[in-house]
């Protein structure tokens, strides 16, 4: 108990309880908040709520830490020099008004590029205040971490669907059989994928009867749960999956079942599968041939079963056709928009006919300095180094940045740096001074999450099943507290030169006129009274409603996807060099880039170490612990060992958005446990051709020992260990290396 402000007296703290949705990642979990006094103190499970039953996570429970981190800015800082000082919001927005409107009658419009971060889909902010932004601000550099991340399922479902942002979703509860490719969910707690307690679900499709696998090559906590695990060589799970197509057609359990009247395409597919068998790309893969048979007569003798594939697939060399492949395979074996297979979810703000039929395009305008497509209104986050440094008519000469932290989620993430400390003017909507908030010139930071209200625009899209949940701010913002919506509503006016509009109720007013032109006619009002949210069934079919090709129908061999078939092919042709790849990997206890600051989250072991399989530790007499270098074409950084039989030989992992280092960062905690910056070493040159997606998987790279190791090597207590399963077993290795001596 606390003493009050009399002598003697004896004030209690105000308990107040507020339900809300975790905005940290895609699961959006119910959280029952506590708070005192008007502080957070605890985030628990809302046991209530219709999706999530009472789960969280620990990025969850801190929750609290994040609201009240000392670190967290809460007024906005204007740079001079290296000179940070705290001025009034209508300062900060004259500071942005200046800066931009300098830029702009010097250089023009396109000389401004935004590049929009991934807590930007998490916000209320993303309905509404995204686009007038990007619009007023006219240019044509619009950058987003959907480039270094789930590009390639868009292009793909435009292609096959005619709409970018169809994307089908495991049915989780009702799968018999899933088949989970480059995803770590167990960790992750799902992506393209709303799923709560998604390993309580995974549990539950094993308890029913039903089975899952997963193909990675790490032996992950997701597929070491997983009633098959095959590993598979970074960067080949197009050819698995074209040889998983391949073995359908062969043995005739294509079984399109509904399906058949509403595809075009099945014939010019069985064409190009023709020469992908499995005995052909065995070897690339690392699998034998037998295992993808037996996956592929699996797949199709299931009662129900979906193909599910992310980062893993996606920030790869061949990402859209894996994507691609994803969905043929749901296609070709009648799970596509049926019960337990993979189906479109139907948001609560979604009109049930949400627009006429339109050719999906991409490329309608290209990148000055490399010439590459634009995708969904979007260039390649991996040219935006580029279009920064190299000088010449059209060159960025400022940013605007929302929720985003480039400087480490970007390939080639130094020359990112360097381009940017370079540029006329920076302005950060963030609430940290970080890796990238360190180049602004203005950082507006917005309120957090306890006195922002809530609505998921992007993941109710996306949920495994359909539901609503809207809340306002637990704790009522103070007038110097502004939101994302604010701050992006006071850009837009500073872009367009009109006078600012924008009051705190406004956000509510949109999702209300959305929610009651949405498919279940809900409003704000319902929502406010089912504070756990209102449960709106299970996914139903919607082909042929969800397609918006031109035909009307899935378009299941796009011509633009089966160019670039004859690319793959010559993947077959590659000759091992003996070299290592380097992939990723996520922590439950970690969030990208900006989660290490806070203490209940960075405790514990190190996690940014290098993972190293025995074989290959014992070869370059490396042991747990021990520094090791690691060296690709881009750059070089050394990292603590971690050797395990997890990781497949001829591949380490090393997780990003670590590397909290260099001068001017206020981020007490997350310096104290820096980690390295694996997107020091990703290659920005290098990007998927369908989509700009960045290649962040299956870098070639050397790996040594960082100085000479003094102790005996002894075979590491992992080398015997007997859970490396059957199927992982090493295949070819990598590309030919061309690496700085
Ligand atoms: N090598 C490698 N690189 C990767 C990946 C990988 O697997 N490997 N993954 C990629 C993926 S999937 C993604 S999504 C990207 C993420 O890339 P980014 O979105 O660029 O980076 P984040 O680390 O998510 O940083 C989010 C930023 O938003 C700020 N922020 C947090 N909450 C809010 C808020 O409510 N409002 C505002 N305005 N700002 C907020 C944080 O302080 C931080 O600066 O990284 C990608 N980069
Ligand atoms: N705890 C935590 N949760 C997160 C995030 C986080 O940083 N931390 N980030 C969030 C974001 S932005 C996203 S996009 C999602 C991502 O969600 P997931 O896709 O589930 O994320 P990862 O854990 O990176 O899983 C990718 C897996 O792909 C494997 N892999 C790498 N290369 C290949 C390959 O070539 N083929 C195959 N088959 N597998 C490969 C890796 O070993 C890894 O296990 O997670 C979200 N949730
Ligand atoms: S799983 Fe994701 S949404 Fe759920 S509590 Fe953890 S961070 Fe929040
Ligand atoms: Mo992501």
């Amino acid at each position: 108990m606390r003493q009050g402000p009399g002598p003697g007296r004896v004030k209690l703290p105000t308990v107040a309880t507020a339900f809300r949705v975790c905005p940290l990642c895609e699961a959006a979990c119910g959280l029952e908040l506590t708070l005192e006094d008007g502080r957070l103190v605890t985030a628990r499970g809302d046991e209530g709520h219709v999706l999530s039953h009472g789960f969280i996570c620990p990025k969850g429970a801190a929750l609290p830490q994040l609201v009240n981190d000392p670190d967290r800015l809460r007024r906005p800082l204007v740079r001079h020099a290296s000179e940070w000082r705290q001025v009034t919001w209508d300062e900060a927005f004259v500071a942005v008004e200046d800066g931009l409107r300098e830029v702009v009658a010097r250089t023009g419009k396109d000389s401004v590029a935004v590049y929009l971060g991934n807590p930007t889909v998490h916000s209320l902010a993303y309905g509404g205040y995204i686009a007038p932004l990007l619009k007023a601000l006219g240019t044509r550099n619009r950058y987003s971490a959907a480039t270094v991340d789930q590009m390639p399922k868009h292009v793909s479902c435009g292609f096959l669907y005619g709409d970018p942002l169809a994307i089908p979703v495991p049915d989780l509860d009702r799968t018999q059989f899933l088949l989970i490719l480059g995803a770590n969910p167990w960790e992750s707690n799902g992506s393209l994928a709303t799923a709560p307690d998604f390993r309580g679900r995974l549990k539950a499709i094993q308890a029913r009867g039903g089975r899952f696998a997963v193909v990675d090559p790490r032996r992950t906590a997701t597929a070491a749960h997983a009633d098959l695990h095959v590993g598979i060589r970074p960067g080949a799970d197009a050819l698995l999956l074209f040889a998983l197509v391949h073995v359908l057609f062969e043995e005739g359990l294509v079984r399109m079942g509904r399906l058949e009247d509403h595809v075009n395409g099945v014939q010019a597919v069985r064409e190009l599968a023709g020469d992908f068998t499995p005995a052909r790309v065995a070897q690339t893969c690392g699998i034998e041939p037998h295992v993808i048979v037996s996956l592929a007569r699996e797949l199709a003798a299931a009662p129900s079963a979906a193909v599910y594939a992310r980062i893993g697939t996606c920030t790869v060399e061949f990402g859209t056709l894996a994507q691609w492949l994803v969905d043929v395979l749901n296609v070709l074996t009648g799970n596509l928009d049926r019960p337990g297979g993979a189906m479109f979810p139907l948001a609560a703000h979604t009109p049930a006919d949400h627009g006429g039929r339109r050719e999906f395009v991409t490329g309608r305008w290209r990148t000055r300095v490399r010439g590459l497509a634009e995708v969904l209104g979007e260039f390649p986050t991996a040219a935006l180094a580029e279009e920064m440094d190299i000088p010449g008519e059209g060159q960025i000469r400022a940013l605007v940045t929302v929720a985003g932290n480039p400087a480490r989620s970007a390939p080639n993430s130094d020359r990112l740096e360097r381009a940017m400390s370079q540029l006329d003017f920076i302005v950060c909507i963030d609430p940290y001074l970080n890796e990238t908030t360190r180049y602004a010139h203005v950082i507006l930071p917005p309120t957090d999450p306890s006195r922002t209200g809530h609505y998921d625009y992007a993941f109710s899209g996306l949920a495994i099943r359909n539901h609503a949940a809207y809340s306002r701010p637990a704790v009522e913002p103070g007038p110097d507290d502004l939101d994302d919506c604010a701050i992006l509503s006071r850009l837009t006016a500073i872009a367009t030169g009109r006078p600012p509009t924008f009051s705190p109720s406004e956000p509510e007013e949109r999702l209300d006129q959305a929610l009651r032109a949405g498919s279940y006619g809900l409003s704000v009002e319902k929502l406010l009274k089912t504070p756990h949210g209102v449960d709106l069934g299970a996914l139903q079919p919607r082909i042929p409603d969800v397609l918006r090709t031109a035909d009307g129908r899935i378009n299941l061999c796009p011509p633009a996807i089966a160019a670039d078939v004859p690319r793959l092919r010559t993947a077959l042709e590659r000759a091992d060099d003996g070299g290592f790849v380097l992939i990723g990997r996520r922590h439950l206890r970690s969030n990208n880039s900006w989660m290490h600051n806070l203490p209940m989250l960075v405790s514990g072991p190190d996690r940014c170490t290098l993972q190293v399989n025995p074989e290959d530790a014992e070869r370059l007499r490396l042991r747990t612990g021990d520094e090791a270098r690691i060296t690709s074409r881009v750059g070089s950084l050394v990292a603590p060992v971690e050797v395990t039989s997890a990781i497949a030989p001829g591949v380490v992992s090393l997780p990003h958005g670590w590397g909290h280092d260099g001068p001017g960062l206020r981020l007490g905690t997350a310096v104290e446990h820096a980690g390295v910056n694996s997107n020091a070493l990703t290659d920005e040159l290098v990007v998927e051709p369908l989509s700009g997606n960045a290649v962040l998987n299956g870098i070639t790279v050397r790996v040594e020992a960082a100085r000479p190791i003094q102790h005996q090597i002894r075979p590491n207590a992992e080398v015997r260990s007997p859970i490396v399963p059957e199927t992982l077993v090493s295949g070819r290795r990598g590309t030919p290396p061309a690496l700085p001596e």
